[in-house]
């Protein structure tokens, strides 16, 4: 779409939103956008290399081989995940440095849902299933993100949050045929995993701080409770194909709406838990700035590589 001649910075900013075309790093854009982007896709990346954690609780007891070198692949996956959001991020002015800092020291925060433990083996099929399947449902609408690098990052996590999904599903279904006790250790996982599931999606529309801005700018492209209600829809007939229940006495099918009807999330423990008083969040903290602290010799040896390509690079230029 060409721009008039005598366009403002702010005027050319609301055509691309409005032609639902892609703002870019290089681009124009009001201040507010820059931070409210840097606060998503930093908890964003926050979240994938915390997120880590519980199921790397499980790679030393995985039940078999084929078990463990497939999470083995899931836990490298979402490494990577983090690493193309810290580079989305990066576009925005801010450094990974920066953003690592602001983890560390609690000022940014990372998804609720990585604060609850994982007993069981049947935790990694219910955060496969359950916790990748939220993931996908609220990133596939950030594909059409307006922000170009987030958005593009947003296409390679969805096709491998798609996988994960699909390989905890299968974890479950394992279960569900196995023997008595193993139904019962999926249906137990799903008792504890179904409502924090529920709470990644944010708190409800009416107490959303960035809901309204970030619709307005294309960077959500529907709301929490739009998200969470289209989750419930996907994940309910999953659970009925599995024989296992959902635990809410308020789940109900709702033939006027065309939807699931289901229970209010515990919305004080999700503030609880973001506050930094769920039942892992120390731990987390912990580990991660551990295994920050123990490669502080792994990124000291590639600056000092860097340092010294560029210095060779220059003498041969020279
Ligand atoms: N946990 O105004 P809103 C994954 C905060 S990745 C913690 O509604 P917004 C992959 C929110 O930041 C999972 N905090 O906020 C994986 C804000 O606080 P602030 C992560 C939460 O941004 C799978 C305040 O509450 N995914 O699972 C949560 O419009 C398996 C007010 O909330 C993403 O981050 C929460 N659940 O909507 C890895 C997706 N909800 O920042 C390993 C991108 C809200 O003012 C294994 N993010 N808060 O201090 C989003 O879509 C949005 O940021 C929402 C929240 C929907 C999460």
């Amino acid at each position: 779409m060409p721009a008039p001649a005598s366009e403002t910075r702010q005027n050319r900013f609301d055509r691309v939103i409005a032609a639902d075309q892609r703002i870019e790093p290089d681009d124009w854009m009001p201040e507010d956008y820059r931070k409210n982007l840097i606060r998503q896709i930093a908890q964003h990346a926050h979240s994938e290399i915390i997120g880590m954690q519980p199921e790397g609780n499980w790679l030393t007891r995985a039940p078999s081989l084929r078990r463990k070198s497939i999470l083995l692949a899931k836990v490298q996956d979402e490494a990577g995940h983090g690493l193309y959001l810290y580079g989305a991020a990066e576009t925005l002015g801010i450094t990974r440095h920066e953003l690592l800092d602001l983890l560390h020291t609690g000022r940014q925060k990372y998804a609720n849902i990585f604060n609850y433990p994982t007993p069981t083996w049947a935790d990694m099929g219910a955060i496969g299933w359950l916790v990748d399947g939220a993931a996908i449902t609220n990133q596939i609408p950030l594909c059409r993100c307006s922000f170009g690098p987030y958005a593009r990052a947003m296409v390679r996590i969805c096709k491998e949050e798609s996988f994960h999904q699909r390989q905890g599903f299968e974890i479950m279904v394992t279960l569900c045929n196995g023997t008595v006790e193993q139904k019962a250790m999926a249906q137990e996982a799903l008792n504890r995993w179904w409502w924090p599931t529920l709470m990644m999606f944010g708190p409800p529309d009416t107490e959303s701080a960035h809901s309204q801005k970030s619709m307005q700018w294309k960077i959500k492209r529907f709301t929490n409770d739009e998200l969470r209600q289209k989750f419930v829809d996907a994940t309910v007939p999953q659970a009925d194909l599995i024989g296992l229940t959902v635990p809410d006495p308020e789940l109900a099918w709702n033939d006027e709406r065309g939807h699931y009807d289901f229970g209010e999330p515990d919305w004080d423990e999700l503030r609880r838990v973001v506050a930094g008083d769920g039942p892992c969040n120390a731990e987390r903290m912990a580990t991660r700035k551990g295994a920050h602290d123990d490669g502080a010799w792994v990124r000291e040896a590639a600056v000092a590589h860097a340092e010294k390509v560029a210095a060779r690079t220059a003498e041969i230029a020279a």
